[in-house]
């Protein structure tokens, strides 16, 4: 098949099918109070899964939607950080790897009573909330997440920012969420691990999902060997300039940090709350990311290593999220249109193929391995509402055409194979699901914002 051919989803009864499918996928991954990514590879609550899904579920169950972001932020540790993993208490051991006996967060100081992982990812959450706001309106919520999401703000300002640039630094890259990005290849190559090490343990993902499609064990060596480093230190940020072996400001978790500030001046207005610190904050968010993480060489945005001051050479997608801050200045805005528009990415009013997660015209591009090159709808979401922000709506069009037309070919896949749509990964995936219905409710009449 032609991923994102529009054929695929030209009548108005495809579209319903497509909807029910979304529907079903997200109520069989509902779980109590949150909807687990996948039933097989990822059974317990993750952090920014739960903001896109929440997103979707405002949709079509407004009540789980709420729901789904207040059991999240009961996980939220006093310091303000939001675990990127909220594990369910109810599961079996080696429900998935590497579980709570692992991560052990009850060492931490300010834990909440349930196990959680340690680490954060990306701040999408106040974009999130205010979305489902505007789709199901409930004042009462708003009121009681706004503390929370500023608490979630804070943290990465007041802890995160290690050098005092106004940037937040991810300190593994499961914080990314773009867990084997070739962006991380270089500063994971400082990260000393063997591969051998993954002896010892039972990867859960291999054995739901091709390891051809998955990170390697060396990977997974060096993500346990950053856990064990965080977690021996107790997760404290204090003094992890002097001995951590990964520190990066990311591009895309920059402009999730800054596009935050932006919701949160929008709710700060409807909770009865000054809307000015917000902005003010998400100006020096954006001015930072282009001060820092803007390459006029390349015309992208790039991950700063802080262990050697260097952009990362890879040019990955996430050097296009920052398209989503409504306030980035119009030449960067411009040099990521030509980006995106290049053969390495293929955005365009009619795509040939979907949006990939690398550079598809690079040497180490990966079309089936997980986030180096397959295609994802949650990125693919936030690269269109940039492009419909900066005002260029027929490539929006053509990105929401592709995505649809992914998920009518192959279902709600939790990534695509970039050049045929093939299905990868958990076939019944939350955020696909979830953000499908919001690209499918354009279609009844409800604007893009
Ligand atoms: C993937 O990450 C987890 C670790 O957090 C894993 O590979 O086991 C990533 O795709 C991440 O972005 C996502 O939040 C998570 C759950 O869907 O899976």
């Amino acid at each position: 098949m032609t991923a994102g051919a529009p054929a695929r989803t030209g009548g108005p009864a495809d579209l319903a099918g497509l909807r029910r499918l979304a529907i079903a996928t997200l109520d069989a991954n509902w779980e109590h109070d949150h909807t687990v990514p996948s039933r097989t590879l990822y059974p317990h609550q993750w952090s920014w899964d739960s903001a896109f899904i929440a997103i979707g579920l405002a949709q079509v169950r407004p009540e789980r939607a709420w729901r789904e972001l207040a059991s999240l932020f009961r996980a939220q540790w006093a310091d303000g950080r939001v675990p990127h993993i909220v594990f369910n208490p109810a599961l079996r051991v080696g429900a998935y790897f590497p579980g709570p006996e692992l991560w052990r967060s009850a060492i931490a100081e300010g834990v909440p009573a349930v196990d959680t992982s340690g680490l954060v990812q990306p701040p999408v959450h106040a974009l999130a909330v205010w979305l489902a706001y505007r789709r199901a309106p409930d004042l009462d919520a708003l009121r009681r997440l706004y503390p929370a999401l500023v608490a979630q703000q804070r943290y990465l300002a007041e802890r995160r920012d290690l050098t005092g640039d106004g940037l937040a630094c991810v300190v593994h890259p499961w914080e990314s969420g773009l867990d084997n990005s070739p962006a991380w290849d270089e500063p994971m190559a400082a990260v000393p691990a063997e591969a051998t090490v993954m002896r010892a343990y039972r990867r859960h993902d291999t054995a739901h999902a091709d390891a051809a499609h998955r990170p390697t064990d060396l990977d997974y060596a060096r993500y346990l060997a950053l856990v064990a480093s965080y977690r021996d230190r107790g997760y404290r940020d204090r003094g992890l300039a002097d001995d951590h072996p990964f520190l990066v400001e990311c591009p895309l978790f920059n402009a999730a940090f800054g596009a935050a500030e932006h919701a949160l001046a929008e709710i700060a207005v409807l909770v009865g709350a000054d809307p000015g610190p917000h902005r003010a904050r998400a100006a020096r968010i954006t001015e930072a990311l282009v001060r820092r993480l803007y390459d006029p060489a390349t015309g992208t945005f790039a991950p700063r290593d802080l262990r050697t001051d260097r952009l990362v050479p890879a040019r990955t997608v996430l050097g296009l999220a920052p398209l989503i801050l409504p306030d980035l200045p119009a030449r960067q805005v411009d040099a990521l249109v030509v980006e995106a528009r290049s053969a390495r990415f293929g955005v365009a009013r009619r795509m040939d193929r979907p949006l990939p997660s690398h550079d598809r015209t690079a040497p180490d591009f990966e079309p089936v391995r997980y986030w180096r090159g397959p295609s994802w709808l949650n990125v693919g979401w936030l690269v269109r509402r940039g492009l419909l922000a900066h005002g260029h709506p027929e490539l929006a069009a053509g990105l929401r055409r592709s995505m649809i037309g992914l998920v009518a070919g192959a279902g709600c896949h939790e990534y695509f194979h970039p050049d045929t749509g093939a299905g990868l990964g958990s076939p019944a995936f939350g955020w696909t699901a979830a953000l499908l219905l919001d690209l499918l409710a354009e279609d009844a009449g409800i604007p893009p914002d």
